[in-house]
């Protein structure tokens, strides 16, 4: 049962912990239950969140299944409120265009029970912004003072499940997001200065919610209807 290049690439044993069935059970109705409180917030208080919060939600992010396991993402963690500015700013200009003209009604129409807008006010009140990029290949240094460019497998797969696992680590931190779509987001690559390799993902601000905060009254599908079992 060896692995076939194990000479060149080496194995190591699996470090798990089997649980007994009670724990599993209890283990999973509980962390089922908290992600069931999880709610998109879109308005953020201005309170700051402790550094270490974001980090770890990165690092909790980076520990996702990637194709290849070539880790196809950059998170760029911003609390500077000159970039959160500008970034609102060019997101705005976008958002403006698309919600007057680039959306179709349909479209339109499907926002409206989540009552967005153009404007974008979360994007300088949250503490933090984090810019999600995926890397369309990767850059390596070609050993001649130049770079090479990496061929990457299933980016936008490996960073949509990262993403998941960064809003799973936010909520188990206490603190609340956004996932937001600024739409085209090009704009974020140059403002953040990231290499040609890198394309903008998701721009998620995060915090604490303002203390009026409100959500949309609106329900998760059941699990009958999202799960079949054959
Ligand atoms: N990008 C816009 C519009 C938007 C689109 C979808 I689909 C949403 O679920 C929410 C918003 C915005 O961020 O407002």
């Amino acid at each position: 049962m060896a692995s076939p290049h194990e000479d060149t690439y080496p194995f190591v044993p699996l470090e798990y912990q089997r649980l007994d069935a009670h724990e599993m059970l209890a283990r999973s109705r509980a962390f089922l239950a908290d992600m069931q409180g999880r709610r998109t917030v879109r308005q953020f208080s201005d309170e700051p969140v402790p550094f270490e919060l974001i980090a770890n939600a990165i690092a909790t992010a980076g520990t996702a299944p990637s194709g290849a396991h070539l880790q196809p993402w950059t998170f760029v963690a911003i609390a500077d409120p000159d970039l959160k500015r500008r970034i609102r700013q060019a997101a705005e200009r976008e958002e403006w265009e698309t919600y007057q003209h680039r959306m179709p009604e349909e479209w339109k129409e499907a926002l409206r029970p989540l009552g967005t807008d153009w404007v974008k006010e979360h994007l300088t009140t949250a503490p933090y912004l984090i810019a999600v990029f995926g890397q369309a290949y990767g850059l390596v240094p070609d050993g001649q003072g130049g770079e090479k460019q990496v061929k990457h497998y299933y980016m936008p797969e490996s960073v949509g499940i990262a993403v998941g696992f960064l809003l799973a680590s936010l909520r188990q931190a206490g603190l609340v997001a956004l996932t937001h779509t600024p739409n085209p987001m090009g704009f974020l690559r140059e403002i953040l200065e990231r290499p040609r390799n890198e394309r903008a993902y998701l721009l998620i601000p995060v915090g604490y919610p303002a203390a009026d905060c409100r959500v949309p009254d609106i329900e998760r599908k059941p699990l009958d209807e999202i799960m079949v079992l054959r």
